[in-house]
């Protein structure tokens, strides 16, 4: 039985391995991000700067990823010190990640 057991415990390791492959491929270096969420990078202007909710509104180009095309939306940021970081009017490119529904703004620039 000792061979059975080798051999069963070799498929498992090979199945465990392929299980993780997929994300290990993640794009842009966001591998330790968590496979249920979706991210991407778009160019956008800054329409409003609301810093007692913490929210940025965006008039953003395509975000493929998250199945939106160009609009003008609101944005929670990930860390508040981003809204001081922008002001309305800058163009800006930014990534955002879709986690359980919530879009969420987790990297800002000022574009130059
Ligand atoms: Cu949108």
């Amino acid at each position: 039985m000792k061979a059975i057991n080798t051999t069963l415990q070799a498929a498992i390791l090979a199945a465990a391995f392929l299980a993780g492959a997929p994300a290990m491929a993640d794009h842009d270096g966001h591998g330790q991000q968590a496979m249920s969420v979706v991210a991407d990078t778009a160019d956008g202007e800054i329409k409003k700067v609301d810093k007692p909710s913490g929210k940025l509104t965006i008039k953003h180009g395509e975000l493929k990823n998250l199945g939106m095309g160009a609009m003008t939306m609101v944005f929670r940021v990930k860390d508040a010190a981003m809204l001081d970081k922008v002001k309305a009017g800058d163009k800006v490119r930014f990534t955002v990640e879709n986690a359980n529904g919530a879009m969420t703004v987790t990297a800002i620039e000022v574009a130059k």
